[in-house]
């Protein structure tokens, strides 16, 4: 409804025949919508590679300019990442039209998406890292305008105005790490407390707009839990940008950890790569890793691939993964939910049999050896009573003369820690 506010764009690639060349163009569009554009024109032209001064062609550039005209247009968004050079030149050859490449395109939707202080923080990193090797003499001085006083720009007279930029970029970006890293450490120290107890934790992983918020909301909603803890989901490349961890209470009183995470893309920015390696810590750290998968799309394939390439790149290896074929509603040659062997499922997300099921081999897998113990718990050790209660599933518990009797099903570890206490029953 909005449409008189969007900026116009125009979106242009240069085609070597490469096979997924239409496929990145019209994902193109979609990360064009995703910040507030909307697309008036799309340019193509086919060369073996882009023009090394220029990236198009002379005439095409020419064509552009017009189009531009035409339809009131005032950003080209392009398909590939441009280097300093053939970007000043297009933009000499493009007169008023200003540039964006898909590096940039990408980094604006996650500076404007940005919720959580770290996340504008590392998306703030990656812009600076971005910037640094494109400044131009005389040009960002926007970005003198933090850290930078009058006596700073005083030291050094022999230094350039761009080396002065450049200088202040780079000490920007080490306090912003400096930053970081203290919250960092917080975080760390988190996720160590609930290491000490033994809560499972899974981590939803996967291309954007596979439907990964959709899962979780659907779990959340399937055991019951308040509609405050939903996170947000919505037909949008990058809906979700922070890690969102919920606990999941499952009837039998078993309970894991769930996470939303940040999703790919093909052409990730490696400055966002870097940047978001902190926000994957909860999927590195998991016990399972639940890959959503749009099956409704003809390149879910594609988007595996690029799905395991960004996770290896951010040291995500070796854990258990199950792979959740999403979306089975919107294909009609396929019955769900429907499991095949341990680790594949074709489902929806918003079917509760799917859901169900879901949850089936997520607990199969988090607590196959699970044993069932009974334990008599002095007074005196009261807090093991609590600990048990909290952290695992309890079949029976009775309180007899010397203690809590308790029978409950427990992981190995906890077996082994409460193992004073265990008797037979
Ligand atoms: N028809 C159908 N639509 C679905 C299903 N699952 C998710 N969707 C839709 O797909 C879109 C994206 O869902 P999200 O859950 O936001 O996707 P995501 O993986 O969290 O995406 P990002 O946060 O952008 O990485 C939404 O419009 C959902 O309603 C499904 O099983 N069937
Ligand atoms: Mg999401």
């Amino acid at each position: 409804m909005q449409e008189m506010n969007l900026t116009k764009v125009i979106v242009g690639g240069v085609s070597q025949q490469q096979d997924s060349f239409d496929y990145d163009m019209a994902e193109l569009t979609e990360l064009a919508k995703a910040n507030n554009m909307t697309v008036v024109a799309t340019v193509n032209q086919n060369l073996d590679k882009p023009i090394a001064a220029t990236y198009f062609g002379i005439g095409k550039i020419d064509e552009i300019r017009q189009l531009a005209e035409e339809n009131e247009a005032t950003v080209l968004v392009l398909n590939d990442e441009l280097t300093p050079s053939q970007i000043r030149n297009l933009e000499k050859g493009l007169g008023k039209l200003i540039l964006m490449d898909r590096t940039r395109l990408i980094l604006a939707i996650f500076a404007n998406r940005a919720k959580s202080k770290e996340a504008k923080m590392q998306v703030q990193i990656a812009r600076l890292r971005y910037e640094l090797p494109r400044l131009r003499a005389g040009e960002q001085a926007n970005l003198m305008q933090q850290g930078g006083g009058p006596g700073f720009a005083n030291r050094g007279s022999g230094e350039t105005k761009l080396e002065l930029n450049q200088r202040t970029i780079k000490n920007q970006i080490t306090h912003l790490n400096h930053e970081l890293k203290t919250m960092e450490t917080a975080q760390q120290t988190m996720r160590k407390q609930r290491d000490k107890t033994t809560i499972p934790t899974v981590a939803l992983v996967g291309y954007t707009n596979a439907g990964k918020s959709t899962t979780l909301n659907g779990l959340l909603r399937l055991f019951d839990e308040q509609e405050t803890k939903q996170v947000f989901e919505k037909d949008m490349l990058f809906a979700t940008l922070d890690t969102s961890v919920r606990e999941i209470n499952l009837p039998d009183k078993k309970k894991f950890l769930l996470s939303d995470t940040v999703g790919f893309i093909n052409k990730l920015p490696t400055q966002l790569i870097k940047a978001f390696r902190s926000t994957l810590a909860e999927a590195a750290q998991a016990d399972l890793l639940i890959q959503v998968i749009d099956f409704s799309d003809p390149h879910y394939e594609e988007m595996i691939k690029v799905t395991e390439k960004n996770l290896n790149e951010m040291g995500v290896t070796d854990i258990p993964m199950i792979y959740a074929y999403n979306k089975a509603d919107l294909r009609k040659d396929t019955r769900y939910p429907l499991q095949n062997g341990e680790h594949n499922l074709v489902y929806a997300a918003n079917d509760p049999a799917s859901l169900k099921l879901l949850t089936k081999m997520i607990t199969a897998t988090l607590f196959a050896d699970m044993q069932q113990v009974t334990f008599l718990i002095p007074f005196a050790a009261g807090k093991w009573v609590d600990y048990l209660n909290e952290n695992t599933s309890i079949v029976e518990q009775t309180y007899t003369e010397t203690g809590t009797k308790i029978k409950a099903n427990v992981l190995p570890i906890d077996h082994e820690r409460l193992s004073q206490f265990e008797i037979t029953d």
